[in-house]
């Protein structure tokens, strides 16, 4: 993969994911194959989601008086806000926000909802779209204007303690899902400068993208008691006093699907893990005039066979080469393809083909056939994913000095460092060096500040990032 994001942007075309050709910048369509992808790894989400909150559905539009009302979130958004200002020819007297994201549509109502401790703690989810008018270099899925599938949860507890605890369970969350999909990820404490507008603190996920870069997959904000003052979020306590509540909220996007894509592709094209893949299993009939009708219904039969152990298989009947057949799978990355000619049948086999490995098995059409799939099925998320995992063990190197670091990061790496904690020690490693503090990974009670020289509190990231 020479040039990633050349690679990317044609894939998203050959592998029929999206179409960017629609006629509004940062909008792009999804199309089926692609909607299949997004709808598996949705449902992967939602069944973690759905383990502890509730899912609901706000409406997308949200009055400016409202969006207004929280003095840093607005300011963090204001660039990017979407306003319908007329219903049909007429001016309405209050313009409305297309949602950038949805606390100030959810937490006035949370402020009629919760009335004492027994309402608490409350945990609501909805996947919508959002719309944020980006400035920066548009990219499909990685950085949209219609963010098609924002995840967001939002929490709110009566004490501190479970909003932190809170935050944990959402790490622990993600890190299932991530790991589902087989992506790897590098957790870190956003610096205060990058922090979610109108949050305490940022807890992020980011991945390394195959050039280097690093994408964040997903978002966890401790809010504290900023929106509960705002938009008057208060509750009796078991005391008879009246508190504000402590909230949280966190969210993942169509970044899922990009990080997904570019993470275990190869230059043949997407390899798609078995639990998000439209196809777990393609079929592809090997045709002669002789014996073809045999052939179609053994395939059939096999279909059959997997779909009843509710695998997802489809059949590649069209008339066209099988050559052409195994290129274009390849290409749309099916984990296992079988093959299937009348010599085979003849033998009662069929010749399995991972995508990840290209290594090519023999398997016997008998009783066991569904359970040596599902093994080869197994072997190849496992696979996909330690791949993956090394990958990003090979590209996170610790830079000793400042002149290190842009080295390290324009080989395609994400520098680790040393840093004292203060944050114009951080704006001057991001000047100096021209690349982004990601984050705090760790504490630490020994070595140097790569910039200041001062005792360092902390192991920190840098990277080249989307
Ligand atoms: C929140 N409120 O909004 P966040 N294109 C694609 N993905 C994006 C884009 C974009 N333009 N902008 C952000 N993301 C909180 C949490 C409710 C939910 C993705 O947080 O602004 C990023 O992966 O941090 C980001 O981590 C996630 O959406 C949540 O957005």
């Amino acid at each position: 993969m020479e040039n990633f994001d050349e690679w990317f942007h044609d894939i998203l075309e050959n592998a029929d994911i999206t179409d960017s050709r629609y006629p509004i910048k940062g909008m792009a369509v999804w199309r089926p194959y692609g909607f299949q992808i997004r709808k598996h790894s949705m449902n992967i989400i939602k069944r973690l989601l759905d383990k502890d909150h509730d899912e609901v559905l706000f409406p997308m539009l949200v009055p400016e008086s409202e969006l207004a009302k929280e003095g840093i979130h607005v300011k963090g958004f204001e660039d990017e806000v979407y306003w319908v200002t007329k219903g049909g020819q007429r001016e309405l007297n209050e313009q409305l926000a297309l949602r950038p994201t949805s606390e100030t549509a959810i937490y006035p109502m949370y402020s009629l909802w919760i009335r004492t401790h027994i309402d608490l703690p409350i945990k609501m989810y909805q996947i919508v779209n959002t719309f944020r008018y980006e400035t920066k270099h548009t990219r499909p899925l990685i950085r949209v204007r219609e963010i098609t599938t924002f995840k967001e949860a939002h929490t709110a507890h009566a004490t501190k303690e479970e909003s932190d605890e809170q935050i944990q369970d959402f790490i622990e969350m993600y890190k299932e899902f991530f790991d589902d999909l087989g992506i790897p990820y590098l957790i870190s404490k956003r610096p205060e400068w990058d922090k979610f507008p109108g949050s305490d603190y940022t807890m992020a996920f980011d991945t390394i993208m195959p050039n280097g870069k690093t994408l964040q997959i997903g978002t966890i904000h401790n809010l504290g008691q900023t929106f509960a003052k705002t938009f008057d979020i208060t509750f009796e306590d078991k005391d008879g006093e009246h508190k504000y509540a402590y909230q949280t909220c966190a969210g993942v996007s169509d970044r899922v699907i990009a990080s997904l894509i570019g993470i275990h592709g190869d230059d043949k094209g997407l390899r798609l893990p078995p639990k998000v893949s439209p196809n777990q299993v393609t079929i592809i009939p090997i045709l002669f005039k002789k014996g073809k009708e045999e052939v179609l219904a053994k395939c059939d039969e096999i279909k059959e066979k997997l779909e009843a152990e509710c695998l997802r298989v489809n059949i590649d009947d069209r008339d066209i080469r099988p050559g052409k057949k195994f290129n274009d799978w390849e290409l749309k990355g099916t984990p296992v393809k079988l093959e299937l000619g009348p010599r085979d049948l003849e033998n009662n086999i069929t010749i399995a083909m991972r995508r990840d490995t290209e290594e090519k098995v023999e398997i016997a059409l008998d009783d066991n056939l569904a359970d040596n799939i599902i093994e080869l099925l197994d072997k190849s998320s496992e696979n996909l994913s330690s791949q993956a995992w090394d990958f990003q063990a090979e590209h996170v190197k610790f830079a000793e000095t400042l002149d290190e670091i842009p080295e390290i990061i324009e080989s395609g790496n994400v520098a680790k460092f040393y840093w004292c904690g203060e944050e114009e020690v951080g704006h001057e490693i991001e000047e100096k060096t021209g690349y982004d503090v990601l984050g705090i990974q760790e504490e630490i009670s020994e070595g140097k500040c790569i910039a200041s020289g001062k005792d360092a509190k902390y192991v920190a990231l840098i990277a080249k990032t989307y």
